[in-house]
């Protein structure tokens, strides 16, 4: 049986982003995979990121995450569901892969890139985070892992990552592969300007009020060329109707589609269809979300009892990885 695993970062909101672009996967694969469906909140990650970490935070966005999972449908009961830093051996196992990847292969990585651009020191935390990843995908041994497309680059390294440690140290670790929500590759930020991402602030949050939702949607941009309300637009170019294909029934996103490109929906009459696709998709998920709060003792239980099942299959991974290695003294 496949065995998939995933992680978010506790680095803001849950945005729609990480709900269509991953969240619907792991509730998917959960349900095929039961408890070979193994997710992490990745607080460890999360310190990575001058930007986004704050320590008194940190916890209640963990404690967050985790509810927004379990409220879009995630089952703590069904699959594994835990936090990244209750188990100990994802640093140990990271801590021996770093040893043995090369500088050059993560600089490379456009997500350090990105990161990295605008900050005047650069804690080295940022240029290890692929391999961190990688060491919590390879101690569970999984080979599927359901992502946005924008972590293919680090899942490529991952794969390398676990095929320089068979080649030196014997077969030990499968290479993984991702798994992408075919209509979410990369969900576009209310701004226009590249992928939704918490750091960027350009995100519709999962459990955000829906007035908020809708003073964002208001003056999002549309299709740039539809300037008066009589002219043409390109839905394809148009960001309003990329979140219609996300939230909205087929019947209206067509609709949608004919009448924007022959003038015949202006395009505050298109936001409204579209936040009624909104309200019906998350309404659901804030509910859920709300009974969870009211009775934080359901989420923190799942987090323990999460890591407890984690960590009885790292643990043996990881014994088997320092034998491998040589770090085990013969008696
Ligand atoms: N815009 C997106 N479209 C599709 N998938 C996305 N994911 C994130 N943004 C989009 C996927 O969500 C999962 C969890 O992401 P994450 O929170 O661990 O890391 P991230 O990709 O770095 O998300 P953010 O929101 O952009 O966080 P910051 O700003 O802190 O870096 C991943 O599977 C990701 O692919």
């Amino acid at each position: 049986m496949p065995r998939a695993f995933s992680g978010i970062q506790p680095t803001g909101d849950i945005h729609i982003g990480n709900y269509f672009g991953a969240i619907q996967n792991y509730v998917k694969l959960g349900q095929q995979l039961g408890k070979q469906a193994i997710y992490c909140v990745v607080d460890l990650h999360a310190l990575t990121n001058p930007a986004a970490y704050d320590r008194d935070l940190l916890a209640s966005r963990t404690f967050e995450a985790t509810l927004v999972n379990m409220a879009a449908g995630l089952d703590p009961e069904q699959v594994i569901l835990f936090a990244q830093s209750d188990v100990r051996e994802h640093n140990e196992l990271a801590w021996i892969f770093t040893t043995q990847t090369p500088v050059g292969e993560l600089e490379r990585m456009t997500q350090y890139k990105d990161k990295t651009s605008k900050l005047e020191s650069v804690p080295s935390g940022l240029l290890m985070y692929p391999v961190l990843m990688a060491a919590d995908i390879l101690l569970y041994k999984a080979d599927t892992v359901p992502v946005g497309e924008d972590q293919e680059q680090h899942l490529e390294l991952t794969r390398e990552i676990a095929r320089r440690f068979n080649y030196h140290f014997g077969d030990t670790f499968p290479e993984p592969q991702a798994v992408h929500a075919e209509d979410a590759l990369r969900v576009p930020g209310i701004d226009g300007q590249g992928k939704m991402s918490k750091s960027k602030g350009n995100t519709l949050g999962v459990l955000e009020d829906f007035a908020s939702i809708w003073s964002k949607l208001k003056v999002a941009p549309t299709d740039p060329a539809r300037i008066r309300r009589t002219d043409p637009g390109d839905p394809h170019h148009c960001l309003i109707y990329h979140y219609h294909k996300l939230f909205s029934d087929p019947g209206v996103t067509a609709v949608v589609e004919v009448e924007c490109a022959r003038a015949g929906i202006g395009c505050v009459d298109c936001k409204k269809f579209l936040m009624t696709g909104v309200e019906r998709s998350l309404t659901p998920i804030q509910d859920r979300a709300r009974v969870l709060r009211a009775d934080a003792d359901v989420v923190h239980g799942a987090l323990e009892r999460g890591a407890r099942e984690a960590q009885a299959i790292a643990a043996p991974v990881m014994q088997e990885v320092r034998e491998k290695i040589g770090l085990v003294r013969a008696r």
